[in-house]
């Protein structure tokens, strides 16, 4: 890094000290796919257990003090309680992710079922998560609808939209003021004909109909092979109205890879996006969430490994030159402002990264810590007897 100037190096770990990145509960349970879910030794078996792996994760990168709940999987009997104790072990309660995707009652939709009843239901559920989010002091309801059709004529695609958007009025008019309703969208699965939330556009429709504090959650595996996924970041950065991410890398469709393992250079373009709008900022209300599964790598070291990768991917996006790059996009210099954009990219930010966590009083290298810790030693003798969560529980 000896050829970073001295203000390069200011600005880059001053936006770094900031950044927040939330980890996802379901990704410390077992899971798997339709075909096998593998379990793990030492995996949580209550949310307690979740949350005490989510804070391990935050103590080693200092940049995950937050955990999202996913319900009912997390369900407790004490929201409060669990909240407490979140705080005890240094980390917080996030997002509150809406499940209405599990029950027999849904298989021909949730809130866009045909039937008031089975509506009334999921809407119910929602409802439910609002009265969780003012126990646990979260500020977003996350909410993706698995809800579509598999065959055309199965259903009246419009009315299924009226449908989808009376629950969302419903759902976001329950909303405290400080809270904020976000909705995801993914192109398909389980629905294969037609998705009633397939996409950026249809999600964004029914967050501008709601009002404000309905914003988009952008989940990188939930578009088709060779969607340009920054430049729906950049539309909805303009619009005001992305909410969220849900990170993870995929090669096909839904993988819920690592974030960063399929491909790091698209990280790094969206982290262009959200860097070059001043987005990365707390202030800026966008919640840098994972939503991932890690079926047959341990998990902790998995999640951590997801953290440092949203972490390098945004230190190289903070190296992009951007009056260099502005210049150079006036100039119609096509060669010069790629360049701008690769130098960056190519840039290894490791060095800076490891000082950041030592002025920070952290190991320079929260993968080795994790192993050299004992905590998988300790949790794999402890945590026997019970049932291991897990996919679906
Ligand atoms: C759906 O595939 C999704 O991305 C949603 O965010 C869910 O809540 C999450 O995965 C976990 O199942
Ligand atoms: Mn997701």
């Amino acid at each position: 890094m000896t050829d970073l100037t001295a203000g390069t190096r200011a600005r880059v770990l001053a936006a770094l000290r900031l950044q927040r990145i939330e980890t996802p509960s379901w990704a410390y349970g077992n899971s798997g796919t339709r075909f096998k879910v593998f379990a793990q030794e030492g995996v949580p078996r209550d949310p307690y257990e979740k949350v005490a792996d989510a804070a391990v994760v935050h103590q080693l990168t200092g940049v995950a003090p937050s955990v999202a709940l996913h319900i009912p999987w997390d369900r407790v009997d004490d929201y409060a309680d669990l909240a407490a104790y979140a705080v005890d072990r240094g980390v917080s309660l996030g997002a509150i992710n809406a499940n209405v995707f599990q029950d027999d009652d849904y298989r021909l939709g949730s809130v866009t079922n045909p039937d008031p009843g089975v509506r009334r239901k999921a809407i119910g559920h929602l409802l439910e998560c609002v009265d969780i989010m003012d126990a646990t002091g979260s500020r977003d309801l996350k909410l993706w609808f698995s809800d579509g059709t598999n065959y055309p004529g199965q259903d009246d695609i419009r009315a299924r939209q009226d449908r989808l958007a009376a629950a969302l009025r419903e759902t976001y008019d329950r909303l405290g003021v400080d809270q904020r309703l976000l909705l995801e969208y993914k192109l398909f699965e389980p629905a294969f004909y037609m998705t009633d939330v397939p996409d950026w556009g249809t999600a964004y429709a029914h967050c501008l109909e709601l009002g404000e504090r309905a914003q988009v959650v952008i989940d990188t595996g939930h578009h088709a092979p060779g969607t340009n996924i920054e430049f729906i970041v950049a539309v909805l950065l303009r619009a005001g109205r992305l909410g969220a991410f849900d990170f993870n890398s995929r090669f096909y469709a839904d993988d819920d890879l690592m974030v960063g393992s399929a491909d790091p250079f698209q990280l790094f373009r969206i982290m262009v996006e959200i860097v070059q709008a001043g987005a990365l900022v707390p202030e800026a209300g966008i919640a840098f969430m994972l939503d991932q599964c890690h079926n047959i790598e341990p998990k902790i070291p998995a999640i951590i490994r997801s953290v440092l990768n949203v972490q390098e991917a945004t230190a190289k996006a903070l190296l992009v030159d951007a009056s260099a790059l502005a210049a150079a996009q006036r100039a119609g210099d096509v060669l010069g402002a790629n360049a701008v954009v690769m130098d960056a990219y190519n840039t290894d930010v490791r060095p800076l990264l490891r000082e950041l966590r030592t002025e920070q009083g952290l190991d320079p290298d929260p993968m080795a810590a994790y192993a050299r810790s004992g905590y998988f030693e300790r949790i794999r003798t402890e945590r026997v007897g019970g049932q291991a969560a897990g996919w679906g529980a």
